[in-house]
């Protein structure tokens, strides 16, 4: 697999101040311009682009104009890991990611990504709903990072080109592609499979040339990116819930006068409710388009996965405020 990290992190800053420039209204000093701009990895009309440009609606409309969002889709800007980076320092204002390349910038994003530790969507929207929400998003500013919100990204599943999977037996041999978090090759490989990390736009190419056998993803990303046009086997293991980030650079936040930040964050809390509206849609429309695609679905033996996973809980969550925020997790579940 080629290591593009380094000429996308080269065309990135390229990219950010070419950004930067093309926003700056005549006249001002180097201060942040009101056109915030903000990447995802995908594409243009899935329910965590549109939730964002949603905000951008929301405040070009509370400011007449004088805030907004600029949302790069497509992973155009980078793998996530590369654009976490660039708006640690101030080449983004914005950016969506999962919790996923979280991990290794803050070991309490950690708590998220656990395997089986969220119960339902509604087990993991009560526990970001929470406290726990605004903790877990607290963390990340000595780290660059403002967090604003967090937004659902449904249960992922296994998906490959070679057979079913029901059981820790059938993992045997896969190469599995997972997101650059050292915790998700944990799993894979505790689970009986080969993990590969592989950036998320290189999945596809992954796949239909056998590099990798298969991956895991919730519904919609399998649909949006055509993965499930070249892996024929979709195993409902449901083994994370882990959601979604959207988090701010936190040197375009102090940029910011602390009205805008307010209005940021209103923002940023109204989209939720309109971010799941929209997922709960997909998540329907994906699996429409699967009961009527060539893929053969089939049910997991949940748990002899999850009772493979001690050992990788234990290796992650090793800090009592790590341990203390599992153990609230797991009482906001349904038992
Ligand atoms: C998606 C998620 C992306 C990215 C991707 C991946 O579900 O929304 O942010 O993390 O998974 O697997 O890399």
């Amino acid at each position: 697999m080629p290591d593009r990290s380094h000429i996308s992190r080269r065309s990135l800053l390229a990219g950010g101040i070419a950004l930067s420039a093309a926003v700056a209204l005549p006249g001002c000093k180097a201060q942040m311009t009101g056109l915030l701009t903000s990447a995802d990895a995908h594409p243009a009309d899935y329910p965590t682009v549109r939730a964002v440009e949603f905000m951008g609606r929301w405040l070009a409309e509370r400011t007449a104009g004088r805030l907004g969002i600029k949302v790069f889709p497509g992973g155009q800007l980078g793998s996530e890991t590369d654009t976490l980076e660039i708006t640690s320092f101030g080449g983004l204002d914005i950016n969506r990611v999962n919790f996923a390349p979280l991990n290794s910038v803050e070991p309490m994003t950690l708590p998220f990504s656990l395997p089986f530790v969220f119960e339902s969507v509604a087990h993991m929207r009560r526990v970001v709903d929470s406290a726990v929400g605004d903790e877990v998003l607290a963390a990340m500013e000595p780290h660059g990072l403002i967090g604003l919100c967090i937004y659902d990204s449904g249960a992922r599943n296994f998906y490959n080109t070679r057979r079913a999977i029901r059981t820790p037996a059938d993992m045997a041999g896969l190469k599995l592609r997972v997101p650059a978090s050292d915790l998700y090759v944990a799993m894979i490989n505790a689970m009986g499979a080969n993990a590969v990390p592989i950036p998320y736009n290189e999945v596809y190419q992954s796949l239909a040339q056998g590099v990798i056998d298969g991956a895991e993803n919730n519904w919609p990303s399998f649909v949006s990116a055509r993965h499930y046009e070249v892996a024929n086997y979709l195993s409902l293991s449901e083994h994370l819930l882990t959601p979604e980030a959207l988090v701010m650079s936190k040197a375009s936040w102090d940029n910011m006068p602390p009205g805008d930040r307010a209005l940021v964050r209103q923002a940023a809390q109204l989209s939720v409710a309109e971010m799941r509206r929209l997922w709960d849609a997909r998540v329907e429309e994906a699996k429409a388009t699967i009961a009527q695609s060539s893929v053969e679905v089939n049910e997991v033996d949940k748990e002899a996965f999850s009772a493979l996973m001690r050992p990788v809980w234990d290796r992650f969550i090793t800090t009592p405020a790590q341990k203390a925020m599992v153990a609230r997790i797991l009482e906001m579940g349904e038992g």
